[in-house]
């Protein structure tokens, strides 16, 4: 590719589009588009984030993450349809203008790149990362179980071989450790959001237990806002509340780590659909899904500036 004017946001990309896609989109866009590089993956792919600023140092800021599921191939169309919209909107909504002006906001498009890799190569519905140990026979991580808060608690599992295994010790993979690097190096999240599939759902934490947070109502009311206004675009609707009410019990998740270090607006979206295609959406339903997914980030987001 080019330029990203040729590029198609309505097909699901390998990990070498997208990566090219990005370099394309940070070279037409530098005024307001930066690409960082956070580490590198176990199979040494490099780890990217694009940041979105209009200048200042270190504001105040939003973290949006995809794909850190490789499988859940919606996430990351919706996370490259969503920079591409916040582009196109700054200066003309005034929402999203406005919260430029006071926030930076980095997007973490591809979280698992050496899974995302294979479910392109070998396995289209491989979830987990790629590390592999010594004198362990199965290969692969749970980068949503890897974390610190309630790490190896209920809702993760300590053999290699399940699809939920959370690790040899809390952020072993370097494709959560880059984060955890980057986020508290920073100091100034404010907002995470971390993006999955399938299920139709907005939580916030906690996952690792029933346990509730204390800005709970907040979090609550504000799910419920956000997913009225997802609601709004095509019709399509969600349930919300806490991780451990709303699906199960998960601990190590990337939330939970979120809250617990200061980010207290922590949220992760199961995008579409509620299991007739699951994992396998058509690409007819990209545009859609990013189309309504980003009212409910806008939600967020217009929230987190005003508090
Ligand atoms: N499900 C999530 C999982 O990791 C989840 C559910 C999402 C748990 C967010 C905790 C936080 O099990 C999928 N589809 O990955
Ligand atoms: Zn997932």
């Amino acid at each position: 590719e080019r330029s990203t004017s040729s590029f198609s946001y309505s097909s699901y990309h390998t990990l070498e589009e997208i990566y090219s896609w990005i370099d394309n989109f940070v070279a037409e866009n530098s005024n307001i588009v930066s690409k960082i590089h956070i580490g590198n993956s176990f199979e040494n792919r490099s780890i990217l984030v694009l940041k979105f600023s209009t200048g200042g140092s270190r504001r105040p800021a939003i973290w949006i993450d995809t794909g850190i599921h490789s499988r859940e191939w919606i996430t990351h169309a919706t996370g490259i349809w969503t920079a591409k919209k916040i582009v196109s909107e700054f200066g003309k909504d005034r929402v999203l203008t406005s919260i430029l002006k006071a926030m930076d906001i980095f997007i973490e498009l591809v979280t698992n790149p050496d899974g995302f890799a294979f479910t392109h190569s070998m396995n289209r519905l491989w979830r987990k990362n790629k590390s592999s140990r010594p004198g362990i026979f199965c290969i692969g991580v749970d980068l949503n179980r890897n974390w610190k808060s309630g790490f190896g608690g209920n809702g993760s599992n300590s053999n290699p071989c399940s699809e939920t295994y959370h690790g040899p010790s809390p952020q072993s993979e370097p494709e959560v450790a880059a984060i955890v690097n980057f986020i508290t190096s920073h100091g100034n999240f404010k907002v995470l959001i971390s993006i999955h599939s399938y299920s139709q759902m907005l939580m916030y934490p906690y996952g690792h237990s029933m346990e509730s947070v204390s800005n709970e109502k907040e979090l609550h009311r504000l799910a419920e806002d956000a997913v009225k206004a997802l609601y709004k675009v095509h019709g399509i609707q969600y349930i919300f509340g806490s991780i451990s009410a709303t699906l199960y019990v998960a601990s190590g998740i990337t939330v939970d780590w979120a809250y617990d270090n200061g980010i207290k607006y922590a949220f992760s979206f199961e995008l579409r659909d509620t299991g007739r295609y699951g994992f396998l959406l058509p690409a007819t339903q990209i545009v859609p899904t990013a189309q309504e997914t980003w009212m409910a980030m806008r939600t967020i987001m217009k929230h987190a500036l005003n508090h």
